[in-house]
């Protein structure tokens, strides 16, 4: 068991024996991530001094306005992971396609690919709200040194062998697992390094706060306006509280710390929800249930859904066990 206040590098090393798959790989590919989150961390800090707020002019594949941050955030994510010859392929939100690094060089024996969502709620960059970065790290299936393909891409989220977060908040964290539980590392800017601040995060199995942008409630299935019906009545630990911050990484971490559980359901404006199922569901899915929480569509585990394409969505509830079984009957009993 770590210490508290041990760093972030003394914890890889500490524990990189517990990882079954052998080799410093993926130690060294956690410790890229740091080294791009502390950059990124640096301009998302000063993004109101300096004129890299705002609309960066174009359109992502999700036909979404890229901030300029999300696309600074992208290119030293993939520019870091790059250099440090690690991956053979990235995956991005703000990419249309994967990108191949080197994994037709016959020498290239790298064996992760990742898949990024390079700043999560960007648009509340612009109003100083928390933001965060996604990542989620498999094993190729494609043999090593040959070029890297979709289907290393399109896995089952419980094929991940590590994922996290993080979250460019109040303080800047390091949140992930590799399998082994979910620890959390805070930033102290001055030194620039990450210290073990919450070992072994768990979801409290019940919580009273609920996450989700009621402004769609009338699109939502009914299913999921019964359960936020039964959040709102006057019974028992009820009514729970209403908290939406409209940032994926800040309402998952307060409520994995507080108790709660975050919805984002389809409707006709999203008739699939709005997340994406690779870079945004299937790590926080990971870490939901690596800290004894829970994660659905609100009938199928998500870690389950065999992904068809890169940039597909899914529904998404996911947060304290407890709450996600109740949201669930809900959806077994009124459904859509
Ligand atoms: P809405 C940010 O764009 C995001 O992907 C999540 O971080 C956030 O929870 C959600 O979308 C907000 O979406 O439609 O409620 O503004």
């Amino acid at each position: 068991m770590a210490g508290k206040n041990q760093t972030l590098g003394e914890f890889i090393i500490e524990n990189q024996d517990s990882f079954k798959y052998t080799s410093g790989e993926l130690s060294r590919l956690i410790n890229s991530i740091r080294l791009a989150a502390k950059v990124v961390n640096h301009e998302v800090n000063k993004a109101g001094l300096v004129d890299i707020t705002g609309a960066a002019g174009d359109i992502n594949i999700q036909g979404e306005d890229q901030q300029k941050l999300d696309v600074y955030a992208n290119d030293k994510f993939i520019q870091t992971l790059t250099k440090r010859n690690i991956v053979c392929g990235i995956a991005s939100e703000e990419e249309d396609d994967f990108v191949a690094i080197n994994s037709q060089d016959e020498n290239n024996q790298n064996k992760y690919v990742v898949l990024i969502d390079p700043l999560d709620g960007s648009s509340n960059i612009d109003v100083n709200v928390s933001v965060g970065t996604i990542f989620s790290i498999f094993r190729r299936v494609t043999p090593a040194g040959t070029p890297v393909k979709l289907e290393d891409f399109l896995q089952k989220g419980s094929k991940q062998v590590a994922a996290g977060y993080v979250v460019y908040g109040t303080s800047t964290m390091l949140v992930y697992t590799t399998g082994d539980g979910v620890n959390g590392f805070t930033l102290n800017p001055a030194i620039g390094t990450f210290y073990l601040s919450h070992p072994n995060m768990t979801f409290p199995e019940d919580g009273n706060i609920y996450s989700v942008n009621e402004g769609n409630y009338l699109d939502f299935p009914l299913g999921i306006k019964k359960y936020i019906k039964y959040c709102q009545e006057e019974e028992g630990d009820r009514p729970y509280t209403s908290r939406y911050i409209g940032s994926l990484v800040s309402d998952f971490h307060r409520n994995m710390i507080k108790g709660g559980i975050y919805m984002y359901p389809k409707g006709s404006r999203n008739p699939n929800g709005k997340l994406r199922l690779l870079y945004e569901c299937n790590p926080m899915a990971f870490l939901a249930e690596q800290a004894n929480g829970k994660a659905s569509d609100g009938y199928v585990r998500t870690m389950d859904v065999e992904p068809t394409e890169l940039h597909q969505r899914v529904p998404f509830i996911c947060g304290s066990r407890n709450m996600v079984d109740k949201a669930e009957e809900f959806m077994r009993e009124f459904g859509e």
